[in-house]
């Protein structure tokens, strides 16, 4: 492969929307991209998967065979998965000259939080991964809801340590002034911690302040990448970003040629 893109982030934010329309914006600028589905208990999936998890491990019998109910079997699915990564890698092994995109468990927790994420990764990539992390714009929108998006991918960069891209979804569902402020929040800590304490007067100030203080003298200021996975918007900055990173930028002004 090229390079992969192991697509995370909170229930329903859109990861396997952003899945269908990276791959799809991929092959409409002349690349080859294949979607890896590792969501076991996906009911639908937007896209035309090359890889399907859900053909190895089905969530209905780990319920019936364990006697487990969703949560529990999710686990269990993680685990098999695991098991069986010798099988993907070897499927993955097949797309030489392609974008790898892989959709992970609507539960962030089974796929981030657990031991198996980042063997996974680390196995399935072959050292050439990137993370995007997909927030949905409308709850970042807020100060507070940025705060917890971001807290979040912190979180998700101390478990992984890849590249990793913030990605806004659902960015049509917004005003341009909302994603204008995110940008405007990332780039100054003190405008995000002006806005937050007009937002939550009560709150534990200092607690907030110093952790948004954190971040800002981390590397941890971060650039956004506003996409609307509904529109097909902002897809070629992720391109060009992956592009940077996995081949050196070659390529990086063809991403543009349809502008
Ligand atoms: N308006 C709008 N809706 C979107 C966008 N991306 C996804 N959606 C919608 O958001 C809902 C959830 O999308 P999914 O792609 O299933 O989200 P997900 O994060 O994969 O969901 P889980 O895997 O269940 O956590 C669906 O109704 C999508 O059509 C977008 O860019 N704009
Ligand atoms: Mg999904």
């Amino acid at each position: 492969m090229i390079g992969s893109l192991f697509v995370t982030g909170p229930a329903g934010t859109g990861k396997s929307t952003f899945c269908a329309s990276m791959k799809e914006w991929l092959i409409k600028n002349g690349y080859d991209a294949a979607v890896f589905n590792l969501d076991p208990g996906a009911e639908f999936i937007p896209y035309e998967s090359e890889f399907d998890i859900r053909e190895m491990i089905s969530l209905e019998q780990i319920m019936s065979e364990y006697n487990l109910g969703p949560n529990g079997a999710q686990i269990v699915a993680a685990d098999l998965l695991l098991e069986n990564l010798s099988r993907i890698e070897s499927i993955v092994e097949q797309f030489q000259d392609y974008y790898v995109i892989f959709d992970t468990p609507g539960q962030i927790e089974l796929f981030t939080f657990r031991h198996g994420g980042p063997i996974l990764v680390d196995k399935l990539s072959s050292g050439k991964a990137m993370l995007a992390f997909v927030a949905d714009s409308v709850l970042a929108s807020s100060p507070s809801g940025y705060i917890s998006q971001k807290m979040l991918f912190a979180s998700v960069m101390s478990r992984f340590y890849k590249p990793m891209l913030f990605v806004l979804n659902k960015t049509d569902l917004v005003l341009e002034s909302d994603v204008e402020n995110m940008i405007r929040w990332e780039a100054d800590t003190e405008l995000l911690k002006d806005a937050f304490l007009e937002e939550k007067q009560d709150m534990v100030k200092d607690y907030f302040s110093s952790i948004l203080d954190a971040f800002r003298d981390s590397d941890m200021l971060t650039r956004l990448f506003p996409v609307s996975s509904r529109d097909l918007t902002g897809f070629e900055d992720i391109y060009s970003e992956m592009s940077m990173f996995f081949k050196g930028g070659e390529d990086v002004d063809t991403a543009y040629r349809d502008d």
